[in-house]
């Protein structure tokens, strides 16, 4: 038999085309597209089903250290289970640098963590916190070299914030070793002063951590990465942009043509501050940086896809348990918003919510969700056209769509680590139904049938979108 499993009946979707075909797997790889293929020792009906490239994440955060006796919900095993389950076949996960460690340090600590524990493929973005002379000058562009070609640098919190001197040097680096830089932009100083003064008047629950975070705290610091990346001439992708004053800046930036790329977040599309303002503690669900807006927000957030001044949509899966001590719920959380841990699950959620509020409801065409949810993030970190389409050669990494099941989201579907979803009871029409990884069907309506040790590490080719322009 020329194939170990043929798709057949299904309707192809790339970033580029719609077409009814079928697809020929061997090995792995995707070795046939057309129809009449023959026999197949697997034969998967696709009938009715949307055949697209599995979802790739390049935003999430698995088991990384996030403050004193506070734990992630997720490590690699639960997190790559959830993703998964979300019709994700690759994800992009940080390794963060602490102070005084070396970065080889910091992916064998990763890589360690990572090993025989993921159900989907698996490459690494660097956080860089502690950029020395020797991290700039010798490790990175070394690493750059093994494949490890993206990083993230921040512009808050304690601990990770670079200075802007910091940050020019760091985007010199990635200029000259052509890696994709990833910047959270928020203004550190404009945080702690206004964190300061809520506090002072006693303003300390979950939702003042909205209040402290105004729109004009990541609008300033999305120009400043901007006008520094600019001096510097290096492409960066400002990631998790939650509102119009900061697409803005990237959308000007990109009409003046700079290499400026943008990333939004289904809890911009979807939440809002006021998600932040309930009972108790409850707000501390809704607890992520930047905060959710308002509707207005999320208006422009849409507009940032359809126009494509953003160009891709991550999770930015951050997970921490509600209902726990080592989670939202931690002792110092409850005295200040300033120490509630900072993120929200989302790596199985991102899809059908884009699915459903963006396709279904006619706000995005599924090319462009394709585009959004899996080909784009493989140009721009690396990994195409092994990863991210449908395509003779790519790895087999495809989810099978019912485009017209309606599934209302509860936490029990999204087998993560974590003990709630931000979207539960939100209704969405479409949803993964079969996730294939590498020809291996990982998840099957509903069950996981993939063991841990499937997923493989990805080093990663350099971003083309990285490359200098002489
Ligand atoms: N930034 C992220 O990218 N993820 C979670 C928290 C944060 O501030
Ligand atoms: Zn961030
Ligand atoms: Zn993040």
């Amino acid at each position: 038999m020329s194939f170990d499993t043929i798709i057949r009946g299904g309707t192809v979707v790339t970033a580029a085309d719609t077409f009814a075909c079928d697809v020929g797997i061997r090995g792995g790889k995707i070795t046939a597209l057309g129809h009449n293929l023959g026999d197949a020792a697997t034969i998967i009906d696709a009938t009715d089903r949307l055949v697209l490239p599995g979802g790739i994440d390049s935003h999430v955060h698995f088991a990384q250290p996030s403050g004193d006796g506070i734990v992630m919900a997720d490590g690699f095993a639960s997190g790559t289970r959830s993703a998964a389950f979300g019709g994700n076949t690759t994800v992009l996960p940080f390794c963060l640098q602490e102070k005084g460690q070396t970065l080889r340090e910091v992916l064998k600590h990763y890589h360690s963590l990572a090993e025989g524990e993921c159900h989907v493929d698996v490459a690494f973005h660097l956080i860089l916190t502690d950029p020395t002379e020797h991290v700039l000058g010798q490790e990175l562009p070394a690493l750059v070299e093994d494949g490890y070609t993206s990083l993230k640098v921040f512009m808050t919190y304690e601990g990770l914030a670079l200075s802007d001197r910091e940050l020019l040097e760091t985007m010199s680096v990635a200029r000259e070793t052509g890696a994709m830089l990833m910047v959270h932009a928020e203004n550190f100083d404009a945080i702690r002063f206004l964190t300061d003064r809520l506090e002072r008047a006693g303003n300390t629950a979950p939702r003042f951590h909205a209040t402290s975070r105004p729109i004009p705290v990541e609008r300033e610091a999305t120009h400043r990465a901007i006008s520094l990346s600019e001096l510097v001439d290096v492409p960066i992708m400002i990631v998790h942009v939650s509102n119009r004053e900061a697409m803005d800046e990237i959308r000007r930036a990109q009409q003046r043509g700079l290499r400026v790329m943008g990333e939004t977040c289904p809890q911009y599309l979807m939440l809002t501050e006021k998600d932040l303002d309930q009972l108790n503690m409850e707000g501390a669900k809704y607890v992520c940086s930047p905060p959710p807006r308002d509707v207005a927000s999320q208006q422009a957030c849409w507009e940032g896809l359809q126009q494509k001044v953003f160009s891709v949509f991550s999770s930015d899966h951050c997970p921490f348990r509600y209902d726990d001590p080592q989670g939202k719920l931690a002792p110092k959380g409850r005295t200040s918003f300033r120490w509630v841990p900072n993120g929200i699950p989302g790596v199985a959620t991102r899809l059908p919510i884009l699915f459903s509020e963006g396709v279904v409801k006619g706000r995005i065409d599924l090319n462009s969700f394709v585009a959004f949810s899996a080909t784009n993030h493989a140009r721009i970190y690396g990994l195409y056209p092994r990863k991210g389409t449908i395509a003779v050669g790519s790895d087999a990494d495809i989810a099978l769509w019912d485009p017209k099941r309606k599934v209302t989201i509860r936490h029990e579907l999204i087998h993560d680590g974590a003990d709630y979803t931000p979207y539960e009871g939100l209704e969405v029409t479409g949803w993964p139904v079969l996730t294939m990884v590498r020809g291996k069907v990982v998840v099957d309506n509903g069950m996981l049938v993939g063991g841990k040790d499937h997923g493989t590490y990805l080093p990663r080719a350099k971003p083309p979108k990285a490359a200098t322009i002489p």
